[in-house]
């Protein structure tokens, strides 16, 4: 059972690398307000999604990841696919 365990374990932390837009828990810590303004402030056209444009002018890094970010390929960054990679990114950093 031990192995068994540890196996899960192994593959709870393989995850976020690797299932690209699963559905992901937030953080306890997750500020849905604080984000929400912040992505307002990016979706200037309002039609609740960000285009490569949008999400460039608000992080130019934005550019090298963001085909990573849009999980479905459509083009466009949802809020879901948004709040994906911050958690991703959130857990990663737990994990140093
Ligand atoms: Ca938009
Ligand atoms: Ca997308």
């Amino acid at each position: 059972m031990k192995f068994f365990h540890s196996c899960v374990m192994m593959a709870a932390l393989a995850a976020p690398a690797i299932a690209h837009g699963a559905s992901l828990e937030p953080p306890a810590d997750f500020d849905e307000a604080a984000w929400q303004a912040e992505w307002d402030a990016h979706d200037t056209d309002r039609d609740g999604r960000l285009s490569r444009e949008e999400a460039v002018a608000g992080n130019p890094n934005v550019a090298e990841i963001f085909d990573e970010i849009d999980a479905n390929g459509d083009g466009y960054i949802s809020p879901e696919e948004d709040k994906a990679m911050l958690w991703r990114a959130q857990q990663k950093d737990a994990l140093r």
